[in-house]
């Protein structure tokens, strides 16, 4: 079994992995024990396209410095069986993102074709800032006079134009030319602009099918141009259509970690990433009828929690509290509180089915394309048309569940309270200035130095490393430097749960300068800007910095790096590429899934500065990966002339 203490760095899940092993509940951080990656695999030079394989290329031992002869049967090279796996990832990550937009723009249709009473268009400007994007008019002309166009007819159009962007047969996606414009000159250069979501999937598929693409550069070329789909299609979109559904966010407190909760209270948590259903459970469970019911079942009201995105999308539009992270799903069952988990889709374990059997805990799986094959598991698929109906349903089975509980509940007394819901919008609102609008506060103090750049720093937990530990070692060191963070996803969670993303935390961790402006504007330094796809927002933020005037012209000479500190997903990989490609330098940490072709992986380390202006890097020791990212935001404040 794991040393509970040397798999996390916080004191709740060090708690629930010992009691799961008191109780001889075997969780994921046991597994990581007995279960050991393959290195090959690992490395990205195993490839298994087609029968006659797997062929397994490991690197030799004195390395590939007089060259490499290594091929599989066909002949591929260790640089095209990386390329090919590399861009395979890419290709899954922008497909489980887009997909999820792909929902939210369904349900968009819905309520802008007024066909169901749970969903509609909440965030009117937020509707009228978009649709010019999809060249939607928001206005008409009527006899020489502009006037206004009616909100139903443009919510129709949007939701017709967003579809399209999935699968229409010409021209490319509508949000490319939301980057800065030379951005946009050098996707078009490098013939990289997505012509629509779905094919750029498709297309990847076919080229790494077989005997077809040999080339390890052309791989990668239409790795970017399906991960640009993703960040500035699929995931943007999603960002986007859920903020005019559910309302875009602003800041809002809340708290952090399995703490949050209560033992005399109905827990339900809710894990997965679609906010569509979460949403109408959150109406749901706080309606004074499921409130009464609930109260009738012996407990004193509803808890909700949230795990992975599905927390931070409830979480920012809510403030319902976030319980915690991808490797604590198990734990939150082990408290033995849980009186319903939900799922809808993505980094769900197929081990809850295993851990809730052995509790009282209600594992209910929701979407019909993430079903689980134990026969615990209770699937209610959702359904936008009935979503009140089946949310009631799922809240109603929570609160009969609540009288199963056993005797044996404990709930780690552990919490941090959080300041979340940050997006364009409200950094423009804390950081513009008040006349100049825009995002003049934050590059005016970039200019000074109080700020010395931009850290997004976003992703997963990987039980390969001590959960938490590179997550928030990394963003330490980076506000300890007077770095400003955005965060998303786990990373967000770990930063909560740690009592980062609260304004208080920037005179204890921060660098003079950057603690200044935090208490100057009432901002944290680590600011939550929301969920994996909303990794959009911080694209449109960057965008917002380079429009704002006074640092370059372009993403990639903004003074900012990206990292992923414990990446672990598809996904990931997906984000990364498109983030390298819209002119970040971004370090991943853990492992990297081209270490065994040395060459390949050159090329996204190094060639790919010169053409993007953002490359690849990978630092698995936490202090000096977030080092890496200052030093290049330091050459990019020399490059501006504004490292004094
Ligand atoms: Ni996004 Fe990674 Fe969390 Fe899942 S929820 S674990 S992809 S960061
Ligand atoms: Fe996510």
């Amino acid at each position: 079994v794991a040393d509970p203490v040397a798999a996390s760095y916080d004191v709740a899940t060090q708690e629930m992995i010992k009691r799961a092993q008191d109780l001889g509940v075997e969780t994921c951080f046991d597994r990581a024990v007995t279960l050991k990656p393959c290195n090959i695999g690992n490395q990205g030079t195993c490839c298994k396209n087609c029968g006659m394989g797997p062929c397994r290329l490991p690197l030799p031992k004195g390395g590939v410095e007089d060259g490499d002869d290594r091929k599989g049967i066909c002949g591929a090279t260790a640089n095209t069986i990386a390329a090919r796996n590399f861009i395979r990832m890419v290709a899954a990550g922008a497909s489980a993102h887009s997909d999820h937009g792909r929902c939210v723009a369904e349900v968009f249709m819905s309520a802008a074709r007024k066909e169901t009473d749970a969903y509609q268009i909440k965030d009117i400007q937020k509707l009228l800032q978009i649709a010019p994007r999809l060249d939607v008019a928001i206005t008409v002309e009527r006899d020489g006079e502009v006037l206004d166009r009616d909100i139903d007819e443009i919510a129709l159009e949007v939701a017709e134009v967003a579809l399209n962007e999935w699968g229409k047969a010409e021209g490319e996606l509508k949000y490319l030319k939301r980057a800065p414009a030379p951005r946009y000159e050098l996707w078009k250069k490098f013939g990289v602009l997505p012509r629509n979501i779905d094919r750029e999937v498709v297309e990847i598929m076919h080229r790494t099918h077989i005997g077809v693409d040999q080339d390890y550069k052309n791989l990668m070329k239409q790795g970017t141009r399906c991960a640009l789909a993703d960040g500035w299609g699929g995931s943007m979109l999603a960002t986007d259509l859920q903020d005019v559904l559910f309302g875009t966010p602003y800041p809002l407190q809340s708290e952090a970690n399995l703490g949050i909760m209560k033992k005399d209270h109905v827990n339900i948590i809710i894990h997965g990433h679609e906010p569509v259903l979460s949403e109408m459970i959150v109406a749901v469970a706080q309606s004074q009828e499921m409130i009464d019911y609930a109260k009738q079942a012996g407990a004193k009201g509803i808890q909700m929690g949230g795990i992975c995105c599905t927390a931070n999308e409830i979480l920012q539009r809510h403030g319902v509290p976030l319980a915690g992270t991808f490797l604590q799903q198990e734990l939150a069952i082990i408290t033995g509180a849980c009186d319903a988990m939900v799922v809808d889709i993505q980094c769900i374990f197929q081990n809850l089915a295993n851990v809730a059997k052995c509790f009282h805990t209600k594992l209910i799986t929701t979407h019909p394309i993430a079903k689980m094959e134990q026969d615990n598991v209770l699937h209610i698929e959702f359904d936008e048309h009935h979503a009140v109906e089946d949310a009631k349903r799922i809240v109603k089975l929570a609160i009969d569940n609540f009288k199963n509980r056993g005797e044996d509940v404990v709930i780690p007394q552990h919490k941090n309270p959080v300041i979340a819901g940050f997006g364009v919008e409200s950094i423009e609102y804390h950081l513009g200035g008040s006349f100049r609008g825009s995002y003049y506060t934050l590059n005016d103090n970039i200019i000074n130095g109080r700020i010395r750049g931009i850290g997004a720093v976003v992703g997963c937990n990987n039980v390969r490393t001590r959960h938490n530990e590179a997550h928030l070692t990394v963003v330490k060191e980076l506000i300890k430097n007077d770095v400003i963070v955005l965060t998303t996803g786990c990373n967000a969670i770990a930063c909560g749960m740690e009592g980062l993303l609260t304004p208080e935390t920037a005179q204890v961790f921060c660098g003079p300068g950057l603690a200044e402006v935090c208490e100057t504007v009432g901002i944290p330094p680590v600011l939550h800007v929301g969920s994996c796809v909303d990794n959009s927002r911080i694209l449109l933020a960057a965008t917002e910095v380079v429009k704002a005037g006074g640092l370059g012209k372009d993403i990639s000479d903004v003074p900012a790096a990206g990292s992923a500190p414990e990446w672990m997903s598809e996904k990931a990989i997906s984000i990364g590429q498109y983030v390298v490609a819209s002119g970040v330098y971004t370090v991943f940490g853990t492992t990297f899934p081209t270490s065994g072709a040395p060459v390949f992986q050159k090329y996204l380390f190094e060639d790919f500065e010169k053409m993007y202006g953002g490359m690849w890097d990978f630092e698995p020791d936490p202090i000096k990966h977030a080092h890496k990212m200052i030093a290049h935001i330091d050459k990019k404040r020399k490059a501006l002339g504004i490292d004094k």
